[in-house]
Parts: C-alpha cells; sequence; structure tokens
C-alpha cells in the first residue's frame, strides 16, 4: 500500500534545441563528474511576471561551430482554461546561418521521489505528425490522466515513439538574422474532469485550443489574471521589497487554489515540491484560505467543500478512536483518511522518532469550523451554511463533546499536541481548551440560526446527528467548565501546566541561524525545554484577539501583553507558519517595528529562502499567513460594533500606506491606511 500523494503527471515541458549539432545546455561551468559544455552560454535572463502569470526565458548561445543564436522561450498555465499549457519558442540567427533541431515532447517517465504512482505498462502513447499524446492510470487509486500536444511551426514536422515519451521534430537552417518561432500547446485531462476518455478530451481541447492559437489564448489568460489582481493586489506605499514579496506570495496562493474543483485543497506546500507529500493540514484553513474568503470567495467555497465531502473520513476516524461526530485527519489526501506517517524518515543516528500529530493534533477539526465560520461571515452565503458549513461546525462540535474530560468539577482535555509541535501528548493545551469552548458556543449559535432562518436544515441536522436537548446542555455544560490554564499570580495564559517547570533556553542565544533551534539541540533535549516551535498562545491571541478572555473577564489587554513578552522570547520559529502570526499579533498590539521584524521574514521565506527548505516547495501557509498580517494585523480590518468591516491600522514607521480590497456580503470595499504624519 503506498502513502497516498500527489502524483507527479508526465512532463509536459521539454522542448530540446540542438544548434549546428550542439544541445542547448543552461550550464556554463561544469561540476567534476560532468562533461564541459560543448556550447558557451554568454547570458541568461529569467522573469516571472507576476500580473500575469507568465514566465520568460532569454538566452544568447554560441555553438561550437561559432554561430550565435537567441533562444526566448515563453509559458503560462492557462489561468482562464485549467486544461490548457502553451509554450512558445522564437530563435533568432545573431551570427552565421545555423542548423537547427528541435524536439518537443512529453515525458510520461516523470517520477515522485520515492514512488513510481503510473500504471506504465497500460500507458497509451499516440503520435501522428499533427499530435502527441500519453494516457496511463495511477496505482492505487486508479485515477486516469491524459495529455496531448501539438507543434505548430513553419517547417515541416515528424513524430515518433520513445517509450513513454511522444515526440515532435523538425530540422531546419536558419538564414543570418532570421528568426523562427514554434508554439508548443498542452492540453490534459483526468478522469476526474470527464466520463469519457481524458485522452480524447485532451486531444479534442489541444485541437481546439491550437485553432485560437497562442496570442489569443495568452489574451484570454491574461484577462483573468486582471480579475484576478483586480481583487487580490495589495499594496504598500513605502517599502519595494515587501510590495514585491507580497505579490509573490499572493500569486502562490492564487496559483495553488482549486478554481474548478471542490474535490481538492491546498497542500501545505502547494503544488510546487514534494515536501509532506501534497497533504492537506490545518495550513489551508487557518493561513491560505482566508485571504480566499475575503478576496476569492468562490475558491475559498470550493475550499472548505473540499472538507465537507471528506465528513465520512472524518466520521470514521472519530468512531475508529472511540468518539462521536466527525474528527478530521491531521494530513488529508483524497480519502479523507488519515494519512500522517506513524514514523519519520531515518535520521542520521539511524533512529526513526514516532510521529504523533495524526493521533493526537486534535484541533485541526476546531480550525476547519473556524474557517466555516469566518466564509459565512465575511460572505453571507446563507445557503452554504445551511446546506453544508453547520454540517461541519455541528459535527466536529458533536466529536469535542464527546471528547471532553469530567474530571472533578471541570472538563479537561488530555494528550494533545497544540500548534506548538514540540511539546508532544501533552495535557490541558490552553489553545486547545480555549478553541474548544469557541467552537462548543459557535456550534449552538449556529443550530439556533438555522432554527430561525432555515427550519428544514435545522430539522435535518437535528435529527442525523442526533443533537438532542441533552446533548446541547451538555456542550453548555463544558463551556461553562472547561479548564483554561491560567496563571493569576503573573496574569498570562499557561500554555499547558508543567510547560514553566521545564528547562528555559532563551531562544535569541542561538541567533544568527537559518535552522530551527530543535534542529541544533535535538528532537529529545528540545521537547523538555520551554522552547516553542511556532505561535501557540499567540495563534489563540491572533484567532481570538481580545475574546480570549480571562477568568474574570478583566485586564484582558494587560494579560495580552504579559502573554507576548512570556512566549515571543521562547518562540523558535522552527515552522515557517509563525513568523506571519507574530506580525499579525503584534501590529495590532501596536509593536510596529517588532510586527514589522517578522513580517518581512514570512514574506521573504520562499523570495529568498529564508528558512533554507524552499527545495521541499513553497511555504503556503507562509503566503497566506503575510497576507493576514497585512489585512487583519497592520491594516487592523475587523467588524465594528454596527457589525461593518473596519480598519484599525497600525502601519510601520517607514510605510506611507497599505491598500487592499475585500469582498464584504458580494461588495467590493477598498480600504486604504495612511501613516500618520
Ligand atoms: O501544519 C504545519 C505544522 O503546524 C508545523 N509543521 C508543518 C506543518 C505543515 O506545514
Amino acid at each position: 500500500m503506498l502513502v497516498p500523494e500527489l502524483a507527479s503527471a508526465p512532463n509536459w515541458l521539454p522542448i530540446h534545441i540542438t544548434i549546428d549539432g550542439t544541445p542547448l545546455k543552461m550550464i556554463t561551468k561544469t561540476t567534476d563528474n560532468m562533461l564541459p559544455p560543448a556550447g558557451i552560454l554568454f547570458g541568461y535572463e529569467r522573469t516571472l511576471h507576476l500580473d500575469t502569470g507568465i514566465l520568460e526565458r532569454s538566452v544568447l548561445f554560441r555553438a561550437a561551430s561559432g554561430n550565435v543564436v537567441r533562444i526566448a522561450f515563453q509559458r503560462f498555465a492557462s489561468l482562464h482554461d485549467v486544461h490548457v499549457l502553451c509554450q512558445r519558442v522564437t530563435i533568432t540567427a545573431i551570427d552565421g546561418d545555423p542548423q537547427i533541431q528541435v524536439k518537443a515532447f512529453l515525458d510520461g517517465n516523470s517520477l515522485n521521489i520515492t514512488a513510481d504512482h503510473w500504471r506504465v505498462e497500460q500507458a497509451e502513447v499516440l503520435a501522428t505528425d499533427e499530435e502527441i499524446g500519453i494516457s496511463a492510470a495511477t496505482r492505487q487509486s486508479g485515477y486516469t490522466l491524459g495529455m496531448a500536444a501539438r507543434l505548430s511551426s513553419p517547417y515541416p514536422i515528424t513524430s515518433s515513439k520513445h517509450g513513454l515519451r511522444p515526440q515532435f521534430e523538425t530540422s531546419f537552417t536558419l538564414p543570418f538574422q532570421q528568426a523562427a518561432s514554434f508554439d508548443k500547446i498542452t492540453a490534459i485531462y483526468t478522469s476526474r474532469d470527464t466520463d469519457g476518455s481524458p485522452l480524447a478530451a485532451a486531444r479534442a481541447k489541444a485541437r481546439q485550443a491550437m485553432a485560437e492559437g497562442f496570442d489569443q489564448l495568452a489574451e484570454r489568460h491574461i484577462a483573468e489574471w486582471d480579475k484576478y489582481w483586480d481583487t487580490a493586489d495589495i499594496q504598500i506605499v513605502g517599502d519595494d521589497a515587501c510590495q514585491l514579496a507580497t505579490r509573490f506570495t499572493t500569486y502562490h496562493v492564487l496559483i495553488a487554489a482549486p478554481r474548478h474543483d471542490k474535490n481538492v485543497s491546498i497542500p501545505a506546500k502547494t503544488l510546487s515540491g514534494f515536501g509532506y507529500k501534497g497533504h492537506v493540514f490545518w495550513d489551508t484553513e487557518l493561513f491560505t484560505l482566508p485571504p480566499m474568503t475575503l478576496t476569492q470567495p468562490e475558491i475559498a467555497r470550493n475550499l472548505l467543500l473540499y472538507r465537507y465531502h471528506r465528513l465520512p473520513g472524518a466520521r470514521h476516524k472519530a468512531a475508529a478512536n472511540g468518539y462521536e461526530g466527525a474528527m478530521f485527519p491531521w494530513e488529508s489526501t483524497d480519502t479523507g483518511e488519515e494519512t500522517t506517517p506513524q514514523w519519520s524518515d531515518v535520521q542520521p543516528d539511524g533512529s526513526r522518532i514516532r510521529i504523533w500529530t495524526g493521533d493526537h493534533e486534535q484541533h485541526i477539526s476546531t480550525d476547519i469550523a473556524y474557517a466555516v465560520h469566518q466564509f459565512w461571515r465575511w460572505t453571507g452565503d446563507h445557503a452554504f451554511m445551511a446546506q453544508y458549513g453547520a454540517e461541519i461546525i455541528l459535527d466536529t462540535a458533536k466529536f469535542w463533546g464527546s471528547r471532553a474530560e469530567p474530571k472533578g468539577d471541570r472538563y479537561e482535555i488530555s494528550q494533545q499536541i497544540g500548534p506548538d509541535e514540540y511539546h508532544e501528548n501533552i495535557d490541558n493545551s490552553v489553545f486547545v481548551n480555549r478553541m474548544v469552548v469557541w467552537h462548543l458556543e459557535t456550534a449552538l449559535q449556529t443550530l439556533e440560526w438555522l432554527q430561525a432562518n432555515a427550519p428544514a436544515d435545522a430539522a435535518r441536522l437535528t435529527a442525523a446527528l442526533d443533537l438532542t436537548p441533552t446533548r446541547l446542555d451538555h456542550w453548555r455544560d463544558v463551556i461553562q467548565r472547561m479548564f483554561i490554564p491560567f496563571d493569576s499570580e503573573k496574569q498570562i495564559h499557561v500554555q499547558f501546566p508543567g510547560f514553566f517547570e521545564m528547562e528555559y533556553i532563551p531562544t535569541e542565544k542561538y541567533q544568527p541561524r537559518i535552522t530551527s533551534v530543535q534542529a541544533i539541540l535535538g528532537h529529545y533535549r528540545t521537547i523538555q525545554t520551554q522552547v516553542i516551535k511556532q505561535a501557540d498562545v499567540v495563534m489563540l491571541m491572533a484567532l481570538l484577539g481580545k475574546t480570549i478572555g480571562t477568568p474574570d473577564g478583566s485586564n484582558v489587554e494587560q494579560v495580552m501583553q504579559n502573554n507576548w513578552d512570556t512566549y515571543f522570547p521562547r518562540c523558535d520559529h522552527g515552522s515557517s507558519l509563525s513568523p506571519a502570526m507574530h506580525a499579525w499579533v503584534a501590529a495590532r498590539m501596536g509593536m510596529t517595528a517588532t510586527a514589522y521584524d517578522q513580517f518581512d521574514h514570512a514574506a521573504h521565506i520562499d523570495l529568498m529562502d529564508n528558512k533554507g527548505n524552499v527545495r521541499d516547495g513553497i511555504h503556503a501557509a507562509a503566503c497566506g499567513g503575510v497576507w493576514q498580517a497585512l489585512v487583519f494585523g497592520f491594516g487592523g480590518l475587523h467588524f465594528d460594533e454596527s457589525g461593518e468591516p473596519a480598519l484599525a491600522p497600525k502601519l510601520p514607521d517607514h510605510w506611507r500606506s497599505l491598500s487592499f480590497t475585500v469582498n464584504y456580503r458580494g461588495e467590493k470595499r477598498r480600504f486604504t491606511a495612511e501613516h500618520p504624519r
């Protein structure tokens, strides 16, 4: 049985070019085990246009013969039609009359790092002079994928098959100072997109797209990007670096988001790398989904429907663990079943570490309920709430009702992992216990709303989920008597009882570093210290703001400051999810210089590779966190007393203004915060 993971599709990109027999290679130097390049790469420029999603590369290359060419590549995956992928290559003879050969192919040999998910023996490969194609099915899930491509060329084309590699080829002499252009248009379908043959659908689409032509396809694609940026763009005046980084992170959230599919979500590393095998975590609901909720509600709806359609898996997990209701998996894929591995990869000392998150990181169910509620508040999509959202909130509340443990005169929750994953299997995480109270309160309000506004749905869910008066009274009791760890003397929320009895290590002692303190101290030492992996109590402050509360309801602002002063110096930011949450909270609390440092770090996690692991893929949660730090943190977007969205800006000193647009109940609202000077 293979661990479910995203399967790499056949590679649609390859275009190999030789000039007078010299292959174009993007290398200037050789390493020990490489042959010296036969040609010389004089120049190379690569530009990703964040506004249009078009990648351009340009090279100046001298072949061994001495002839020089400039080759310009353009490519995009259409935002207008997700099935269409476009490439254009333009070759210009700068010096001499080079003999050029172009091979454009599809490569079905692309494997994931650890497994080959394709049933190669049943693959179908097609090559005529007009089109090439490939079709194969995944081994475990049995999805079929079809990919077809066409090439337009001013010169005659032939085609051939090389195993799983169908290929076009064209050869010609390019006269001095003349240029030749080739367009390769590829289409892709899977059995999730069509009831018929995916390869047949891909062939039809490739034919139609080639008839439209690269320029028109590009025009439509750009028009779609314009629509997106019209709402999604955040403008920061006075900080070009953060402006660029913000557009970069916003771009990455969008290109990973499911625009056409209600059965997929955004993996922790988007679609850009093999990290975490393409699994879906809380990263989606609390980090990447909020920007979608406020700027692209249709996409946010798709993301929430992904969870709705996986309620059977969540119910199965709850029942298998002896609980009621729905308990979402910590790592989710297609099936909705728990897919967190139980053991780590082999460590340098040969051992493996037990991974407990799939067993005990249970706050994911509440994070999903939080996202549903936030979506509803911002969009006012009552139909969604009545048909789908309420069921998620109520069935996960039912899980917590059965999970809370009566102990003496209070309820406790043992064996948890909060956001700070360094401290495993702890009892009474303040994050978990307080969020469970929020969850049960929200579930009761949701049911009341349903009864008043959608009585048929209220009756349907009351019967289906067995929401008896006794069960609802039990929820009220848990809300009243849940243990919320709090130190009355220090006036702080306690991350979990026993936390302050462990060794204190100020994290600044280990600066500068790009790795985590955990990587320096080792797993077993770190878990016995007060080093925190990522925003935990601080995350609670981000989600609940002042409603985090205190035992007697007083002194909340001072307690929040005390919480910050206590937990910030202990935080490792060993997770990329952490800095943006700290930026958000620090900005809200008026600590704009600290907020800016955290924001700057978060915004550049991928652009500057400042966690040292961008090779595993883009950090989706950090990207979504950057948006939230700007909008909710520096912009202070909140609902005012009348329930309307309003700003309470706290800008860094050198920013002149911050502007953004959000959708509120179907209306676009533009906000600008200017620095008070
Ligand atoms: O979900 C996160 C978690 O909070 C920290 N470790 C990485 C996971 C995936 O990004």
